[in-house]
């Protein structure tokens, strides 16, 4: 049974910045509602009603997943640590972005999948051969009929972001070699009820993983996970290890320690979603009265980080120009526009946070620590951050 616990209300398509306020894009803006189930048979969080991917994931895609140091390392790290380990001959990377992954492997050596034009077009650019096209059945007979299956298939922040998963499983499955190994990683449902991190919840990420559900979608795919990592990458990750049923891998023990963790954090149970609805509703309420108090008291208050995440902060709690001065972000193609629903303006970060400026939103808490070592200058001549996770609160120097 799916049971609907989380109600965001009215939210845009994240990825929808705008070029200039005016009557017609005001009035073409696509909005839906923004709510969230969890599934008591198999355990899975998923938004209600996903958005069409068409209307998501198109030539104008503006995140760049090496826009950051820290992502940076990390997907050069995990490339480094999947090739030292599994020794792949031939590889895939499904949601390839501008490409911070695919560096890290010969040109011959991995395909690429993407469906976002502009970003297709990069790693084109860069010489590696990429499919310009959603990943599902159909995208995999082709690609199966002019390359060979695949020791490795990677994929980040991308599966999470697909409606169906069984198709999309089944379509691993298909690809793999009897012992390939699938590994792929996406915000973790764990770390989002215990940071309250409700943001994490947008018309992209279809859905929020955790071990135990994902165990239960791989059994009708005839694969199963044999390894798994917590990360600390965007506010909390998890990294799957995948395999068929029948491959040689044995199951670490990192995947019983997991779920009964899981099971202790009660992600099994509607409770303790319903209890997490509860934890939104108050942030919420607390976000909007610091951010009018300091309104009242004149300080300038910018955010951070154009993220997607911040879009639902936003548009739930009904944030706007009136509270938040400006948006801050070093991504060229954000900078100038303006952000999805709530129409605040997008500044570029590459100089730092401007004088003036007394508090900074955490649009991008999940790279705090990066900030922090940046924002040295206003840290110390009084300049403060604002962050809602787990609760709200002031950080100073
Ligand atoms: P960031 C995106 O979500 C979309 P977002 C996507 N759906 C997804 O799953 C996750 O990524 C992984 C800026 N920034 O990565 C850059 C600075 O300006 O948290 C980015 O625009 N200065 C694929 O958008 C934004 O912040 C800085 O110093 O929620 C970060 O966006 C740093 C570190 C970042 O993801």
């Amino acid at each position: 049974m799916k049971k609907k616990f989380l109600n965001l209300l009215k939210q845009p398509i994240t990825n929808s910045y705008l070029s200039s306020i005016n009557k017609r894009n005001t009035k073409n803006e696509y909005f839906y509602n923004l709510s969230v189930i969890f599934n008591t048979q198999n355990f899975l969080v998923s938004l209600s009603k996903p958005v069409d991917p068409k209307k998501q994931y198109t030539d104008k895609y503006a995140h760049r997943a090496s826009q950051s140091f820290t992502m940076r390392q990390s997907f050069k790290s995990v490339a480094n640590k999947l090739k030292s380990r599994f020794k792949p001959n031939f590889s895939m990377e499904i949601g390839s972005n501008d490409g911070v992954f695919l560096k890290n492997f010969k040109k011959n050596k991995i395909v690429a999948v993407e469906p976002c034009l502009n970003l297709a077009k990069i790693t084109k650019k860069l010489g590696y051969k990429t499919y310009p096209n959603f990943w599902n059945r159909k995208l995999v007979n082709k690609i199966l009929k002019e390359k060979s299956n695949f020791d490795l298939i990677y994929s980040a922040n991308t599966i999470s972001h697909i409606p169906n998963l069984k198709e999309t499983f089944d379509a691993i499955y298909k690809s793999l070699n009897d012992n390939g190994v699938f590994v792929f990683e996406d915000p973790y449902m764990g770390s989002v009820i215990k940071m309250n991190s409700y943001d994490q919840f947008y018309d992209e990420h279809v859905h929020i993983f955790s071990l135990i559900a994902i165990s239960n979608i791989l059994k009708k795919s005839k694969l199963k996970v044999f390894d798994v990592e917590l990360l600390q990458t965007h506010g909390g990750s998890t990294r799957f290890y995948v395999c068929k049923e029948n491959a040689k891998f044995s199951i670490n023990k990192s995947v019983k320690n997991l779920k009964s963790k899981e099971l202790k954090q009660g992600l099994h149970k509607l409770s303790t979603y319903t209890k997490f609805a509860s934890r939104v509703k108050k942030s919420k309420y607390e976000l909007l009265e610091l951010l009018k108090e300091l309104k009242k008291k004149s300080k300038k208050v910018v955010s951070y980080g154009a993220t997607y995440k911040s879009a639902t902060i936003f548009n739930y709690c009904n944030i706007g120009n009136d509270l938040i001065n400006y948006v801050l972000d070093s991504t060229k193609n954000k900078q100038g526009k303006f952000t999805p629903g709530k129409h605040i303006l997008i500044k570029p970060s590459n100089n730092g946070i401007p004088e003036d400026v007394d508090y900074a939103f955490l649009g991008a808490w999940n790279f705090l620590k990066e900030i922090k070592k940046k924002e040295q200058k206003f840290l110390k001549r009084g300049g403060k951050f604002i962050t809602h996770v787990p609760k709200i609160k002031i950080i100073s120097l």
